[in-house]
């Protein structure tokens, strides 16, 4: 794999993690001295917003210093760099950040750690600067979307759960399936729905409502569906601690599900300590794991050298998948997992080529 610059040992990573929170006390304090008149309108909201940014860039700065790829910080930049400015906060503000957090680390940092941290958060900020400015978040949108997807988008967002209920129900009735409805109507919606959400046009109460609905109209079809007689075979799914992202995952299930096999879905933001309990209870054939963010990609490590740790090779195969990875796919190689995947409609082919490749 190609690197951008070089990372730190694992002794540097631990005293950057040591010095996390000091990092955001001291930069948001330096915020507030020089920046007051601007977020003073905000109060203690603004304060704890400041602190949560921060801590953001360190969540995405983590990856750069572990598998020395900038990408990923790069487009996260332009994604909140795009969050702020329909929010009225000066540009600069997110560039001085950075060069803030420099400052902490090469006087808190021993050499030559100190030098690698502010290299990666160098390099990170020009090509946020003068990088080629392609979309602000790197989302993808989805290809061949059909044309009801905006009016279910438009259901969703204005609760009408009659009217979400009658167009997933229409595709259905027309014979399109179950996962090929989720994929091309459901998943398109939301990502709207996101895009709405970024540019300050729906709130995160919205984002709730939507995915409440999305959620019951997908149920509502899978218990419409003919479920084939049992495979044989069991896959885990969760998303990673800390992921809140829980639709994707369940369209996989139901295409699992769809496909013969057992499925055990555990939703939300699951604790690595309860999910490697669970496999060592459950030894399902395939572990699925979900991923929005690039921080959370050291879950995933982490869940992986646990897997390896409690079951050494007899450990299952672990697939990925989620946004994260449809946007960093060049960081999978680093966290040693079996397979990817880009949707669900892919998934149970990749996990089936998977079987094929251990059999
Ligand atoms: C609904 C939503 C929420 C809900 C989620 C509720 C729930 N129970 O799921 C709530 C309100 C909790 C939420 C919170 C946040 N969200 Co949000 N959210 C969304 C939104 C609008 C839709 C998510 C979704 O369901 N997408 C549809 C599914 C079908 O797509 P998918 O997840 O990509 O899944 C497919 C593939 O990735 C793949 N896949 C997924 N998992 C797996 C697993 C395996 C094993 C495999 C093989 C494949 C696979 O297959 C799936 C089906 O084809 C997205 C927009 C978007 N572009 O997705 C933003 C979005 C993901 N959220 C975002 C943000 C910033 C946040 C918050 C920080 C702030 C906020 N908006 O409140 C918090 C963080 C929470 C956290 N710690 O995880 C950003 C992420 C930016 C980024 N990564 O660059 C997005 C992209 C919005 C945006 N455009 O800015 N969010």
């Amino acid at each position: 794999m190609n690197v951008d610059t070089p990372a730190l040992g694992p002794a540097g990573l631990e005293r950057f993690e040591q010095l996390r929170s000091d990092a955001i006390d001291a930069v948001t304090e330096r915020f507030y001295a020089c920046h007051d008149a601007v977020y003073a309108r905000f109060g203690q909201r603004g304060r704890d917003a400041c602190r949560e940014d921060l801590g953001f860039h360190l969540e995405f700065l983590r990856p750069v210093l572990e598998f020395g790829i900038v990408q990923p910080m790069v487009d996260y930049l332009r994604w909140l760099a795009s969050v702020l400015a329909v929010r009225d906060i000066p540009a600069e503000h997110l560039s001085q950040s950075l060069d803030w957090l420099s400052e902490f680390f090469a006087t808190h940092m021993a050499e030559p750690d100190a030098g690698l941290v502010v290299k990666a958060l160098h390099l990170a900020k020009e090509k946020f600067l003068h990088g080629d400015a392609a979309g602000p978040a790197g989302i993808d949108p989805i290809p061949n979307a059909w044309t009801e997807c905006e009016a279910f988008a438009s259901a969703l967002l204005s609760g009408d759960r009659r009217a979400a209920h009658s167009l997933f129900d229409g595709c259905l009735d027309q014979g399109r399936g179950l996962v090929e409805t989720e994929l091309q109507m459901v998943q398109p919606a939301l990502y709207t729905i996101g895009k709405k959400w970024q540019d300050n046009q729906v709130t995160v109460a919205q984002e709730h409502l939507a995915t409440a609905i999305a959620q019951s109209v997908m149920m509502h079809g899978l218990l419409k569906s003919q479920i084939p007689a049992a495979n044989g075979s069991t896959i885990v799914l969760a998303c990673v601690e800390g992921n809140q992202h829980a639709v994707g995952l369940q369209m996989v299930a139901d295409a699992f599900q769809l496909a013969g096999w057992d499925v055990q879905y555990l939703g939300a933001n699951v604790p690595t300590n309860a999910l490697i309990k669970h496999v060592a209870q459950f030894k399902p054939n395939l572990l699925g794991l979900s991923v929005s963010f690039a921080h959370q990609l050291r879950v995933v490590k982490d869940i992986m050298s646990r897997l390896t740790q409690s079951f050494g090779a007899a450990r299952p195969p672990v697939i990925v998948g989620g946004l994260a990875i449809n946007q960093f796919g060049g960081l999978v190689r680093a966290l040693g997992v079996d397979t990817w995947s880009r949707d669900a409609g892919s998934a149970v082919a990749s996990a089936s080529q998977l079987a094929g490749q251990a059999g």
